[in-house]
Parts: structure tokens; sequence; C-alpha cells
């Protein structure tokens, strides 16, 4: 017992859904640094680096022991030399050059801002920064920019968004979804996923996942609860897109791209329960409020595809890219939020064991 973990015992799989990882991350100050280089590449939209530095991310976030010198990590997967020489940096000096650069540039820091207003994605951010904007406050007393709905609504509880939902509050928004929800369908199942269902203890949204074991119910579950957390006045902005599943294609190449159930963007206002909800010293107008502004996704699924779209939809982002590229480099099937898939067109299986099941080869 007790033995220190050494990296000379422990074997790292290549593939994220292959290994454990820890919630708490001993290598943080690794970590960080690469997930720094990841978002800035994710800036200029260059997607392979940010995909190589998200990965090495991930394979030092699953480590059972802490990085002291560089023989640590002389075995690992998915280790480029220019992330090797970055943590070599670390290890001598606490910080690396080359992330120090990136985190300070001012290109990073408005970029960076931008995308975590809600409604804001890399092409608007790209078009501010262009035109000239550097913070938050150049956008918010411009008079000549346009705003979607969405955006605007982002800008409004800035503050309150960009804090982090705490595990407390994502239970209450848990406890007032199954209320609303079982009063309309008495056995749908309400899940909360993300990283609260990783175990996490703060997150930036609360992601629930709905479906209805007898089919047709879950059809208006949606467009009624919006109702009735407006009824409630509890919603300050939402959003639904309607499903586009459509069982005769294929599922996406693209790992990154997004499901096609029904979901509702919505930013829910949600009275505190006690002093201080805030994870950072809130501001004068945060402190005010009775309420805090959460940002809340419901997806809901059909029953069949349910267990799909929960393991599509728990993470993390590296784990669902991972469990991906394995389904199809090593069993050569797909793997979407909706289905397994063989070479055929056909759905293959339905049911969550099925997948562990074919992915252990012995479905
Ligand atoms: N997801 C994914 N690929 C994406 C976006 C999301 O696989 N491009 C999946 C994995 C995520 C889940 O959906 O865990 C929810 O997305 P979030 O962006 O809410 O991520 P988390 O809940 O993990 O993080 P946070 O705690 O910041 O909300
Ligand atoms: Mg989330």
């Amino acid at each position: 017992f007790n033995t220190p973990v050494s990296s000379s015992c422990v074997r790292v799989s290549p593939y994220a859904c292959q290994r454990r990882t820890p919630l708490r991350d001993i290598n943080r100050i690794f970590t960080d640094a690469f997930d720094i280089m990841a978002e800035n590449y994710e800036f200029w939209e260059s997607k392979g680096p940010r995909v190589a530095y998200q990965r090495a991310s991930a394979v030092l976030k699953s480590l059972p022991f802490p990085i002291v010198t560089m023989k640590d990590v002389e075995d690992l997967p998915h280790l480029r030399e220019e992330m090797k020489y970055i943590i070599e940096e670390i290890i001598e000096d606490r910080k690396s050059s080359k992330v120090e650069e990136v985190r300070s540039s001012e290109r990073y820091k408005s970029f960076k801002i931008f995308t975590s207003i809600f409604g804001v994605g890399l092409k608007t951010t790209e078009k501010w920064y262009r035109m000239g904007y550097r913070t938050l406050e150049d956008i918010t007393s411009s008079n000549c920019l346009k705003f979607t709905s969405m955006q605007k609504h982002g800008l409004l509880y800035y503050e309150d968004i960009a804090s982090y939902v705490t595990k407390k509050e994502a239970d209450a928004v848990e406890r007032l979804i199954k209320t609303i929800i079982w009063g309309f369908v008495s056995d749908a199942i309400v899940t909360v996923t993300g990283g609260f269902r990783r175990g996490k203890n703060i997150g930036h949204d609360v992601d629930i996942l709905i479906t209805c074991p007898q089919k047709r119910d879950e059809i208006q579950i949606l467009h009624k609860t919006i109702n009735s957390l407006k009824k409630m006045n509890l919603v300050l902005f939402h959003d639904i897109v309607e499903s586009t599943f459509d069982d005769t294609k294929r599922p996406s190449r693209y790992v990154d791209s997004l499901d096609h159930f029904q979901k509702s963007f919505l930013i829910l206002q949600l009275q505190k329960e006690e002093e201080n909800t805030y994870i950072h010293k809130p501001n004068k107008s945060e402190a005010q409020r009775s309420w805090k502004a959460i940002r809340v996704d419901l997806v809901v699924t059909p029953y069949e595809q349910y267990a799909f779209a929960i393991l599509g939809w728990t993470g993390s982002q590296q784990f669902e890219r991972d469990l991906r590229r394995f389904a199809s480099h090593e069993k050569k099937m797909m793997l979407d939020n909706h289905a397994l898939y063989d070479k055929s067109k056909h759905l293959q299986c339905c049911e969550l064991q099925m997948i562990v099941y074919e992915f252990l080869g012995i479905g």
C-alpha cells in the first residue's frame, strides 16, 4: 500500500476510452500548458495541431504519477518532440516560454474573451478581431455591431455564464426539470450528463438528456417543458433546434460534428439558495440579484437511441473522439450519438451492453 506509482510500472493506452482518468489532475501545470496551446491552434483553425495537443493533454491527465523528470514521459503515446520540449521547460522553470508567449498574445486574449460569449463562435470572433475590437468593453460599447438574440443574451448575462455552475446549482436545475417533465410523462428518464456525470464539481453548463420509454411520448415534451418554464418566469433565453435525424443516412465521418437530436439551448434564471454561489468574487450587479443566470442544454432522444446519446454526451471530448476512433480503426465500425453501424448501412445494435460486447469483440 501507499507505494508511489512510478512511470516504470504504468502502460498508457493510445486510446482515451481505454484509460482511467482521475478527476484530480496531478499534472495540471503541464496539461494547462497543453490546453492553452490546443486552444490557440483552435483559434487559428488549425485542426491537426489542436487535436494533437488535446490528445497529448488527455494522456497526461490520465497519469497516476506526477511528472518529475523527462524519463517519466519518454514512453508515453502521442507526445511529439515540441511537446516534450515544453514539458522540459516546465520541469526546469515551472513555465514554458512558448506557452507564455501564446498566453500573453493580444490575439489569444481577445479570442478567449469573445469565444466565451454565449452565441459567439470563431467566425464572429475573427470578424470582430479584424475590425479592431479587443476587449469585452469594446464589444458592449460599440455602436456599429449587430448581435443575434443569442449573443445579446450572452452579453447581458456574461458574468453569470462565465462564472462556473456549481454541483449544487446543477442539482437544483435537475430537480426542476425532473418535476416538470414527470408532470407530463411519469416514466420519462431524465439524466444530467456532461462533466457533472463524470463527477466534476463545476461546469460551464448543465447538460440534460431526456427520453421516454413509450413511443411518441417524447414528441411534445421539449416544447411543453419550455412552456412550463416560461410560465414560471424562469426562461431568460431559449432556442429550440428540431431533430434532423435520418436513419437512412450513414453517420458523419467528422467526430466533432454535432448530433441530430432535438435540443434546446437555454439560459435559466435560478434562484440563489445561499449567499455566495459564485466561484469568483461576484461583481456588484450579480451580488444584488436574488438569482443567477445558468446555461442549460436539454436534449431529447428516441428511447432506442438513448444508450448512444448517453455515451456521446458524457464526454470528455477526447474520450468521445477516441471511442469513435477505436470503433473505426480497431473494429471497422462507426459510432455516433445515434447508433453503432457496421459496414452495411443498417443500425447494428441499440443497447449499451451490446456496444461493450461489440467493442470487446464478443458480440
Ligand atoms: N461533446 C462532444 N463533442 C463536442 C461537444 C460536446 O463529444 N464537440 C460531448 C462531450 C461533452 C458533452 O457533449 O462532455 C457535453 O458538452 P459540454 O461542452 O457541456 O462539455 P462538458 O459538460 O464536458 O464540460 P463543462 O463542464 O465545461 O460543461
Ligand atoms: Mg457541460
